[in-house]
């Protein structure tokens, strides 16, 4: 029985055969003879060939090396045939902090007062605004000590040449599915197979070395460090490289052992030598005396976690760590499968982004489901339960002066990191996250006690492993307290899309309760019109300082939302609830339309349609944000907006903008956007570039392209809400969705539009699904086929789903 009628909003999607292009699918006849267990050989190119490859070393770090990660280490890979180099880190190697000798002022620092808040306030009910340079100077402080992150080291693989053996039949790849990077090649007619990967389960990075002839692997490893005063030692097939950095004192030590299968080992001078051994592996482990805990920040030396984790991995040997790394990493890759129509074509994966136009072809929806699925795999590998989250470059970096100190930017981009994590189900990813935002709240509230004489904590512009709560001078971005609502909201998601009412109660609402508490000691009555605003107020990097600009007040907006229905799923506290709901009514929402249409930025109407700024920031309310809806008049001005910016920006601008045009319902434009990060802020290695590289956008596409494929944040599973016109036909399956829903969607728009929607409920309750696809009615069945009684309201169709359920919704 057809239970509703599909409704269409703003969906066009050409129906008819479309333009495909055939691209022949084949093997790489380049591989090497594959063992029966490469797992490549099961593989073949098709939708689900999710490997990066290359016909050549990289040249260079940036742009052509792969990386492999575990969350704590991570390791840039370059293939290289005479020398190899894997430039390695550790997550908590940062110069700064306590003992840094540029002067550790994060705990103590000495911020703007009370007092020059208020002044600033003061200004800017008279002045209506002020400038960056103004407000730098009354309440910016100089930092010291902020530190960077740091390079861990190189291990280097030098290899016996012969000039009359000239390398054949290259390639070196990352295959996404096993998380296992290759490189291969024939030389003296020996074809030569190393693979590395970096095993979450026991903390190790590890490397096997092969030959297809017997005694056809020598070699010499070494290591080095940027860090001047470490030490390297070599004893039984073991190195050890060990010191303390000079500007703080954090201790840090790496470990490499090597196993040779047959042939010889010398250990000499700090490096490790093999002759003539049929096969070899070696296994690093590395850390610091880091610990996440305030105010002190470091706790056992690294040595006895790294010398267990080296003897555990060697003792398990190296079949058996690939075996549960694979299985590790499957476990949460595997979640999701996307296929808008790909076939992977013959070619090598910096020729395939350099042919992509975002046309039709079967090759541009290859590398466009790449990217996707490399996203998911660059967050496995960057962020994992017991170390810090992904900080601008995950946890790759090769200087010892990283762009922006390679830190955590909270005005966009460490929220950014996070976007996939829940809608591309890999939720334990945002785990490092909460215990990051959980670390800082000790610091943030005696910055709040000390800067705003209020409650609750605070965190402004950026932040580091030890505290950093506070500012500093740069007028253009020392200033954001809303830093730390807009963080606050990653806790309230997880409870969103969980049900986890464990999480919610302690760890979610309790946050969601402090932030709130900050923010209603700080909102100021605006004199103009008595609603409550932010003072001072800075929309990030763009504009003067102001009372109100609109992300300040919609991310206010979002915090006391997200607290009150936190509280009401938990019956807590009825007084603060009236509270909230009193200052939700008074709070000016941020979400004004102006002169030319658009979604104004600030209180006053000042933007200026030549504007192309990077920041939109005043369209949170749209994306991450749930304050606009579809279709509205603030929907409409938020578009006016964003076309006014344009589709450029750096990396993550981009990948924002993806978001912004799915929940806008256009996927033709949200595809568009991707487009453009594929052709110009992509690297051949498939990372973002701002540039330089940064790993936001990365994430921020892959959370882009599941928004065009699923979207819950208004109540509602809203299935293929932006469908773009050259994905005709595919499927997904593994998205989540609010509620604790996990969605399967198969489509196609051939002669009649066909689509299927499979429901996987955790908890259950109610539900209501829309799609803008349905275009005729559409029924509800459970898994045994049988209709399900449901209600159509509007374009939704409601219904009360059981807990671990599965149902399906189809064309009638
Ligand atoms: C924000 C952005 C910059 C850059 C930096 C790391 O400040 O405005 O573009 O991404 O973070």
């Amino acid at each position: 029985m057809p239970v509703g009628r599909g409704h269409r909003r703003g969906v066009s999607i050409p129906i008819g055969s479309g333009g495909r292009t055939a691209i022949a699918v084949s093997g790489d006849p380049r591989e090497p003879k594959a063992d029966s267990d490469d797992p490549r050989k099961e593989r073949p190119s098709m939708p689900e060939d999710l490997t990066l490859w290359y016909g050549e070393p990289a040249a260079d770090w940036e742009t052509g090396a792969l990386p492999i990660g575990n969350g704590a280490l991570g390791a840039m890979v370059f293939g290289g045939v005479r020398r190899e180099r894997l430039q390695f880190n550790e997550k908590t190697l940062w110069t700064g902090g306590p003992g840094s000798t540029q002067g550790h002022d994060l705990g103590d620092q000495a911020g703007p007062t009370p007092g020059d808040i208020a002044g600033v306030r003061a200004l800017l009910d008279r002045d209506g605004g002020m400038s960056p340079g103004d407000a730098a100077a009354r309440l910016g402080r100089p930092r010291a000590g902020y530190g960077a992150y740091q390079p861990f080291g190189d291990l280097w693989l030098d290899f016996p040449y012969a000039p009359e053996h000239r390398p054949e039949d290259y390639r070196r790849d990352l295959r996404l599915r096993d998380a296992v990077a290759t490189v291969s090649y024939t030389a003296g007619g020996v074809r030569h197979l190393r693979e590395y990967l970096a095993c979450h389960p026991g903390n190790v990075i590890a490397g096997r070395l092969s030959a297809d002839a017997p005694s056809g692997v020598s070699f010499t490893l070494g290591v080095s460090s940027p860090h001047p005063g470490h030490v390297v030692t070599a004893e039984g097939g073991r190195l050890i490289m060990r010191g303390a950095l000079a500007d703080n004192g954090l201790r840090y030590e790496a470990q490499i052992e090597v196993i040779a299968e047959g042939g010889a080992r010398t250990d000499s001078a700090g490096r490790i030598t093999v002759t003539g051994a049929d096969s070899a592996v070696f296994v690093l482990s590395a850390g610091t005396d880091y610990a996440m805990t305030h105010p002190v920040y470091r706790g056992a030396d690294p040595r006895e976690k790294v010398t267990a984790a080296v003897d555990r991995a060697v003792a398990e040997g190296y079949d058996r760590l690939r075996t549960a790394h694979v299985a590790d990493h499957r476990g949460l890759f595997d979640r999701v499968r996307l296929d808008i129509g790909q076939r992977v074509p013959d070619v090598p994966t910096d020729r395939l982004l350099g042919s992509y136009t975002g046309g039709e072809s079967a090759a541009d929806r290859a590398l466009e489901a790449l990217f996707f699925s490399y996203g998911r795999y660059l967050l496995i590998a960057s962020s994992r339960e017991g170390s810090p989250p992904a900080n601008l470059q995950g946890v790759w970096n090769d200087s010892t002066t990283p762009p922006w100190a390679g830190d955590y930017h909270t005005n966009i981009n460490l929220q950014m990191n996070y976007w996939p994590a829940e809608v591309a189900n890999l939720p334990e990813t945002a785990r490092p996250l909460d215990a990051y935002i959980l670390s800082m709240l000790e610091p943030g509230r005696r910055a709040a006690r000390e800067t705003f004489g209020s409650r609750g904590w605070v965190v402004h512009n950026e932040t580091n492993p030890f505290g950093f709560t506070g500012v500093h001078d740069w007028p253009t971005a020392f200033w954001f307290p809303e830093a730390a609502a807009w963080l606050t909201r990653h806790l309230h998601e997880h409870y969103l899309f969980s049900r986890d009412r464990d999480h919610l109660r302690e760890t979610a609402y309790p946050v969601l309760r402090e932030t709130s508490e900050f923010w209603l000691d700080n909102l100021h009555a605006d004199p103009r019109d008595g609603t409550l605003v932010v003072s001072p107020s800075y929309s990030p990097e763009h504009g003067d300082f102001s009372a109100g600009a609109s992300m300040s007040q919609q991310i206010v907006w979002d915090l006391f939302t997200n607290t009150l229905e936190a509280a009401e799923a938990l019956d807590a506290d009825p007084a603060f609830r009236a509270e909230l709901r009193s200052a939700l009514e008074r709070l000016d929402p941020g979400l004004r339309v102006g002169s030319w249409g658009q979604l104004q930025e600030w209180k006053d109407d000042l933007d200026d349609p030549a504007d192309d700024h990077r920041h939109v920031s005043h369209l949170f309310a749209l994306h991450p944000g749930r304050q606009i809806e579809a279709g509205s008049k603030e929907a409409a001005a938020a578009e006016t907006s964003l076309l006014a910016r344009g589709d450029g920006g750096t990396g993550w601008s981009k990948a924002w903008k993806i978001s912004f045009w799915a929940r806008l319902r256009d996927g033709d434009h949200a595809h568009r956007l991707l487009a453009e990060q594929l052709t110009a802020s992509t690297l051949d290695n498939l990372f973002d570039t701002h540039p330089p590289f940064q790993i936001d956008g990365n994430f921020g596409a892959t959370a882009g392209i599941a928004e065009m494929l699923l979207q819950s944040h208004d109540g509602c599973v809203d299935v293929l809400p932006a469908l773009p016109s050259a994905w005709r036909r595919g499927s997904v399956s593994g998205l989540r969705a609010r509620g604790d829903v996990t969605v399967d969607i198969t489509w196609s728009y051939g002669t009649a539009p066909d689509i299927e929607i499979r429901l996987r409920t955790g908890t259950g309750g109610p539900l209501a699904i829309r799609s803008p696809v349905f275009t005729g009615a559409y029924r509800l069945l459970d898994e045994d086929g049988r209709d399900v009684p449901a209600e159509t309201d509007g374009d939704r169709v409601t219904f009360t789903a059981g807990p671990g359920r599965i149902y399906r919704v189809i064309s009638a």
